[in-house]
């Protein structure tokens, strides 16, 4: 098996590119595949500051690398969730990459700030912990990009990711997320914009491109995802892509093409009329938005 492109001997292969690469080759690769991502769905413009969720994991740490390299002015922002050891450790990848490459880390520790953890706030508010977690993190990344005057916030979210997500989209003909599912949400007041650069990677390509970089990231999953529904949509997918290399990204990319607009109208008819949050300020259709009222649930519960 030679490179693709030097003709050096390969060292990965891409089945759905039909190709190989050596180190040097993949990780341009890679660097390619985010550029034509950044461009193509008008990501990120030059000059913009960039806020990257890191979670201490490949795909975020990765992505980070990769901003950085294509030169994008990038800072982190990393979120305590208080799911024990699992926070303890990946807090630790993601401090330690910051530091060895000088670059700016951001930290929010959600028990240290708002008194709760995920697992318990998800007990209280009787959601999965995935939701309470996902809630949690929209609402502290943007806040924190608003705060810190960030253009735009990115996400390591990559292409198993979303379209996995896209088939629990698709399994639920759910048309208000069919409308919202797109690599670039735009910014609104009180929201910034936010990015999935790793749109067009695999989380295999992603795992190759961290151990070329010397890039150390917390191999295990969050506890609290085993046995979600992504993960079997996930396992679903892959097989499909063992049998036919190519049908994952076809399948996400021809819904982004031709199929995602056709659901616009029924995000937008579900969103309705937003008014400040009376605690935090952030844009909500309530009185106190989703992460305030959750917050005041579990001080309450704990006869705070
Ligand atoms: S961190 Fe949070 Fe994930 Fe853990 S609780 Fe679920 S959503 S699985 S990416
Ligand atoms: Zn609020």
């Amino acid at each position: 098996m030679k490179c693709r492109r030097c003709k050096a001997p390969a060292l990965i292969d891409v089945r759905r590119h039909n190709a190989a690469f050596c180190a040097d080759c993949f990780v341009r690769h890679c660097q390619e595949q985010v550029r034509r991502a950044i461009d193509g769905f008008d990501m990120i413009q030059p000059g913009e500051r960039v806020l990257i969720a890191v979670s201490g994991g490949k795909d975020s740490l990765g992505a980070w690398e990769l901003l950085v390299d294509l030169g994008y002015e990038t800072d982190g922002l990393y979120l305590g969730l208080g799911i024990g050891e699992y926070s303890d450790s990946s807090g630790r990848y993601a401090r330690e990459f910051a530091a060895a490459r000088g670059l700016k880390l951001l930290e929010v520790d959600i028990p240290g700030e708002y008194g709760f953890d995920i697992q318990t706030a998800a007990a209280t508010v009787r959601r999965p912990p995935c939701g309470a977690c996902g809630l949690s993190k929209r609402h502290l990344f943007n806040q924190a990009a608003l705060e810190g005057g960030y253009d735009v916030v990115a996400t390591g979210h990559n292409l198993d990711d979303e379209a996995a997500v896209l088939f629990g989209n698709v399994l639920r003909w759910d048309a208000e997320y069919l409308g919202r599912q797109y690599p670039v949400l735009p910014a609104a007041p009180g929201f910034v914009r936010k990015v999935k650069p790793l749109v067009r990677l695999s989380e295999r390509e992603m795992a190759a491109y961290c151990v070329m970089r010397g890039i150390d990231y917390i191999v295990e999953e969050c506890p609290m995802a085993e046995g979600n529904r992504h993960l079997a949509y996930k396992e679903a997918l892959n097989t499909l892509e063992q049998k036919s290399p190519g049908a994952k990204a076809n399948f996400l990319f021809s819904f982004l093409e031709r199929g995602h607009e056709r659901f616009v109208a029924d995000a937008e008819t579900e969103r309705g009329e937003l008014t400040p949050c009376t605690v935090c300020g952030s844009p909500t259709t309530g009185e106190v938005c989703a992460f305030c009222r959750m917050g005041e649930r579990v001080r309450g519960r704990d006869g705070a």
